[in-house]
């Protein structure tokens, strides 16, 4: 029940899916969670808990590679979790990074630490013993995981570098309210992993709602001109505007998304949109109501459909818009002028206006582990140990050592290059991002992170050919049209459609404010090298100066300009 006025004529009507009813059965997402943990027959999850853990930032996984070999001994799935930290911002002090190293390290199948594309942490491969250990050591650390996925908003982005200090520490700082505000209320967290007490109270959500959000709900806080959280991948955006180097307030962008599914035209990439101006005093009110709109109108009958991004292309962004500044009780203000020039993180060193120093590192995938000749996770954990300042997972899977003083910089940098942290990786690589895939993710239908290196080789060779080394194309490959390496705003990105096939869509541009179009459909490597060399070796003597590759493959017509998904991404 809303407490606003609905308008039946906006809401889709039908039968609800079940994750509806499981959300409205779960005692505000305690379901019986608490029973399973000592549950010992099974390394899973069962019934409605294998939803709601997700909630508490679980998912239950399996190594796909391991499956037929488990099944031919007729054993279950190697059931474990992937837990998912909650980092608004992706801030983390040395002594946090300590203990989540030594977690990964101790007790966890993989040992990797595994930066995501939404500055956070995931651990992967943790059993059902270590799984109420982990969240105690990450509380005493002052980390939760809590909404960290499930339908809820989940961890809020901000521009990671930190270069503009006082503008970005402002940003950072209503990244990290927001977060706060578009928390679930319920105690359940505390409750089935803290061992707190129940005490008894009669819960609600009152911004969420008892029965949660239609779908999952993605939050940046951005400082132009880097759009290095790609903010069309987001439901919600608040764009940094500033005076004088001080916060004034932010352009609100709503009903970004990237997934899609295979077939089903219904479904599309979306770049979000521009509502308004809003004052620094609405930021809390308009983010709460922006998700109460979502919430009380988005398709809870057809989860495919439940997006912010199809609400506002149903009922339209002026109803959107009217029912937002309606319950906030404020009108949003023309659009403030801002331009985004670039997404990739500024890798090396830079100076930020206060004097402090911060060394972006490049993460392979932002998969820390010690690799052969390259302990790029130890190094990490070796840094942590003299570092003064903090370290800032970036939305590209990098890390950045940030707020070092000068005097410090030679240590940390010989830390990092004795570990492999700074070798000399291209900047086509240092461009291509991957999601995780297999062998953990349920749903991949193809390689991505496995993948990523040796497609980056092919792609360096190809710009070598044609005597253009050193330029890069924006280059994502994801295992599936979920999109989670946000291939659907690379210039070139893959999107898996089975093992070793892929469509290759093009024509995304450098500062991520274009959805990319389908060039090739289901196929394989050969054939998408061929595109590739022949479409780059056009580029390299037929652009203009200063075209990306994605401008140039429209311009000369390779593909179509994708300018409204909902008409044109299948078109
Ligand atoms: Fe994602 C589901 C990994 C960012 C869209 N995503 C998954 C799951 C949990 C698979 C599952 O549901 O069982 C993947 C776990 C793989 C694993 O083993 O770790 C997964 N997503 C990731 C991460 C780790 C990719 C990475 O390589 O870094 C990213 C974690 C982000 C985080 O820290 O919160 C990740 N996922 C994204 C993004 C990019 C972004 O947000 O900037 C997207 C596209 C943007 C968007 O939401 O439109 C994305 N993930 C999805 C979807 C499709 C949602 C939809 O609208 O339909 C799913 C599937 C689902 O929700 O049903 C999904
Ligand atoms: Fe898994 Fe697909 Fe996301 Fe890749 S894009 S992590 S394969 S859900």
């Amino acid at each position: 029940m809303s407490q606003y006025p609905i308008k039946p004529e906006l809401q889709v009507q039908g039968q609800l899916s079940d994750n509806e009813r499981l959300k409205a059965e779960s005692n505000h997402l305690r379901g019986t969670i608490t029973t399973d943990l000592k549950n010992e027959i099974t390394g899973g999850f069962t019934g409605d808990n294998f939803l709601l853990v997700r909630f508490h930032g679980m998912y239950q996984q399996d190594d796909r590679d391991l499956r037929a070999e488990r099944a031919e001994q007729k054993l279950e799935p190697l059931h474990n979790v992937m837990l998912r930290a909650r980092m608004p911002g992706g801030i983390i002090k040395p002594e946090q990074w300590l203990a989540i190293d030594e977690f990964a390290r101790e007790h966890t199948m993989y040992g990797s630490i595994r930066l995501t594309t939404r500055q956070t942490f995931q651990f992967h491969g943790v059993f059902k013993p270590d799984i109420k250990p982990m969240h105690q050591m990450l509380n005493k650390i002052g980390i939760d995981s809590i909404a960290t996925a499930g339908d809820v908003n989940r961890n809020v982005l901000c521009t990671s570098n930190p270069v503009e200090s006082e503008l970005h520490q402002q940003a950072y700082e209503w990244a990290a309210k927001i977060s706060e505000h578009l928390l679930p209320k319920t105690r359940a967290y505390a409750e089935i992993w803290l061992g707190e007490e129940k005490v008894e109270t009669t819960e609600t959500e009152p911004v969420l709602g008892d029965t949660y959000l239609p779908r999952k709900f993605k939050t940046t806080v951005v400082i132009p001109p880097h759009n290095d959280v790609d903010v069309h991948a987001n439901d919600l955006n608040f764009v940094a505007i500033a005076e004088n180097g001080q916060l004034v307030g932010f352009n609100v962008l709503v009903g970004g998304g990237l997934a899609m599914t295979h077939g089903d035209k219904a479904t599309y990439p979306r770049r979000a949109e521009d509502l308004g101006f809003i004052g620094l005093e609405h930021v809390l009110k308009v983010a709460e109501h922006v998700v109460t709109v979502q919430r009380d109108y988005g398709d809870r009958v057809n989860r495919k459909n439940a997006k912010t991004k199809y609400t506002i292309d149903r009922i339209g962004v002026d109803a959107f818009k009217a029912e937002v500044e309606q319950r906030v009780g404020v009108a949003f203000g023309p659009s403030r002028p801002y331009e985004f020039t670039h997404r990739g993180d500024r890798f090396g060193w830079v100076e930020g206006i206060d004097g402090k120093h911060h060394l972006t590192l490049f993460i392979e995938n932002g998969r820390l582990l010690d690799y052969p000749g390259k302990p790029l996770k130890t190094g990490v954990a070796e840094i942590a140990k003299v570092h003064k300042g903090d370290f800032r997972m970036t939305a590209n899977q990098n890390l950045i050592i940030a707020g070092v003083a000068a005097e410090d910089k030679a240590q940390i940098e010989l830390l990092a290059r004795s570990h492999g942290l700074l070798d000399n990786s291209s900047t086509q690589r240092k461009n291509s991002m991957a999601c995780v895939s297999l062998p953990t993710c349920p749903l991949a239908m193809a390689e991505a992170e496995r993948y990523l290196p040796t497609l980056v080789t092919h792609v360096e060779g190809i710009l070598s050919k044609h005597g253009i080394a050193e330029d890069h194309i924006i280059l994502r490959v994801v295992g599936c049209p979920n999109g989670c390496g946000r291939a659907m705003l690379a210039e070139a990105g893959l999107v898996g459609r089975g093992p070793g096939k892929y469509n290759l869509y093009l024509g995304g541009n450098t500062a991520g404010t274009r959805i990319p179009k389908l060039y090739l459909d289901n196929v394989a490597e050969a054939e998408i090298l061929a595109a590739l060399d022949s479409l780059i070796g056009r580029w390299s003597f037929e652009r203009n100066p200063g075209e990306c590759f994605g401008d140039f493959v429209i311009r000369v017509g390779v593909v179509a300009e994708v300018k409204v998904s909902k008409t044109d991404f299948h078109a």
